[in-house]
């Protein structure tokens, strides 16, 4: 029995989660990015599209082409907040969810959908409470695979829901222009459309004839897209539920290649708190701390550091995590950002060892930073923290400006 595999794509993310936070922006045509003529822009409102404005042109085409076009700097923190928000949503439905991106999941729904008799008003329900919970749109994919997902969410948008049947797939996506297709860089795009191949479905006649330049461009990834093109796929979803793990670890590929330290920052803020969520769960304390970062060439790099104490909270893994960094990181574009610990202890075996002044600090700060939390979560944007985490904030900037 296949699997029912479903890719969740937020609309105009950046972008909608400064609606969020200033609703006058609405409906106007609006950019996240840098100002002036270095500046390039991540992504844009609807309304900023009909002017031809996209993610990744340079800010002053856009405002060229757009000259009302509202330019809103990055606000990374709050993104990676609303991002959490709605991987949590998802997994509130199923526990089988990888995230593949700040904006984007996989997610098996083969159980939940099992006696559910009209998928597409069951996902209409989905985005209504999505939106009712936290104010996000989005396109959905459901497939068998999750390459068949991904091109189903990224058919229609926003607000889209597209069921890609393995019988009637090649009717909706073959007649699709070449740069729709997931996984075909820019790079090899140019190359394939100089042979004629115009639609996705000129592609999969090439590779039905065996074409040998076709071969040569795709190189290793021929095979990979010629089953993707015949309705199979990769279909497991990584998702953590490994009983009592050696060690923890979570990754975020980029949607795009960044060098951004306050983007790189809030990233690993996010996978600190996973990371930090997951060790809990697991009642364990953690001595080593692990930071891996993949560039464009994919060639990973990681680093670690093993403490004299073991850990479980999250302030300690971020502030080890941002001193990697600094210690490794030399501004190259980064792909994938990893955070992991690992040398476990278990919590029982170390509580004894605790004095009570140490028992007594912990309550106290985990207290205080449960509060803040608390009110961070009412405010539109994370604007209280504890003096001790400001006084953190500002060695580490210090730090790095003396670099
Ligand atoms: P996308 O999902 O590609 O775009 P989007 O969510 O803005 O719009 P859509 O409705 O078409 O899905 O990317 C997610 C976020 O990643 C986007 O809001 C901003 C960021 N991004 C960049 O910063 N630079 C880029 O080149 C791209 C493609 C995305
Ligand atoms: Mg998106």
């Amino acid at each position: 029995m296949a699997k029912i595999i479903v890719h969740i794509d937020l609309n105009y993310f950046f972008v909608r989660c400064e609606e969020i936070k200033d609703p006058t922006l609405i409906n106007k045509p609006v950019a996240v990015g840098h100002q002036g003529r270095a500046g390039i822009v991540s992504t844009c409102s609807y309304a900023a599209r009909k002017y031809g404005v996209r993610s990744g042109m340079p800010m002053f085409q856009a405002t060229t082409l757009c000259p009302d076009l509202i330019i809103k700097p990055a606000d990374f923190d709050f993104y990676s907040l609303m991002s959490r928000e709605f991987i949590l949503y998802v997994k509130s439905y199923t526990k089988k969810v990888e995230v593949a991106s700040i904006d984007e999941c996989y997610a098996d729904f083969s159980d939940v959908l099992k006696d559910v008799k009209n998928p597409i008003e069951f996902f209409k329900d989905f985005q209504k409470k999505l939106y009712d919970k936290t104010k996000l749109y989005c396109s959905i994919g459901i497939s068998t695979n999750k390459f068949l997902a991904k091109m189903g969410s990224d058919y229609k948008k926003p607000n889209g829901i597209t069921i890609l049947r393995k019988k009637d797939f090649r009717t909706i996506i073959y007649p699709l222009d070449l740069s729709s297709m997931y996984g075909i860089g820019r790079k090899t795009s140019p190359r394939l459309i100089d042979l004629g191949i115009q639609t996705i479905g000129d592609l999969a006649n090439k590779i039905k004839n065996n074409d040998e330049d076709v071969r040569n461009i795709l190189g290793k990834f021929y095979f990979t897209i010629e089953k993707w093109l015949n309705g199979e796929g990769d279909d497991e979803i990584n998702f953590d539920e490994e009983r009592n793990p050696k060690s923890i670890q979570t990754s975020t590929t980029l949607k795009y290649d960044t060098n951004e330290y306050m983007e790189i920052r809030s990233v690993i803020k996010n996978l600190s708190k996973d990371v930090t969520y997951r060790l809990k769960k697991e009642n364990k304390l953690a001595k080593t701390i692990t930071l891996v970062i993949k560039d464009t060439d994919f060639i990973s790099k990681s680093k670690s550091i093993t403490l004299d104490k073991p850990i479980s909270d999250e302030d300690t893994i971020f502030d080890v995590c941002l001193d990697l960094l600094d210690k490794f990181y030399d501004n190259r574009l980064i792909r994938l950002i990893g955070v992991g610990v690992s040398n476990f202890v278990d919590i029982k075996d170390v509580a004894v060892q605790m004095t009570f002044y140490d028992y007594e600090e912990g309550i106290k700060q985990s207290q205080t930073k449960l509060l803040i939390n608390e009110l961070n979560r009412h405010l539109s944007k994370p604007m209280l923290f504890r003096a001790i985490d400001a006084i953190k904030e500002k060695d580490n900037g210090h730090k790095r400006r003396n670099r």
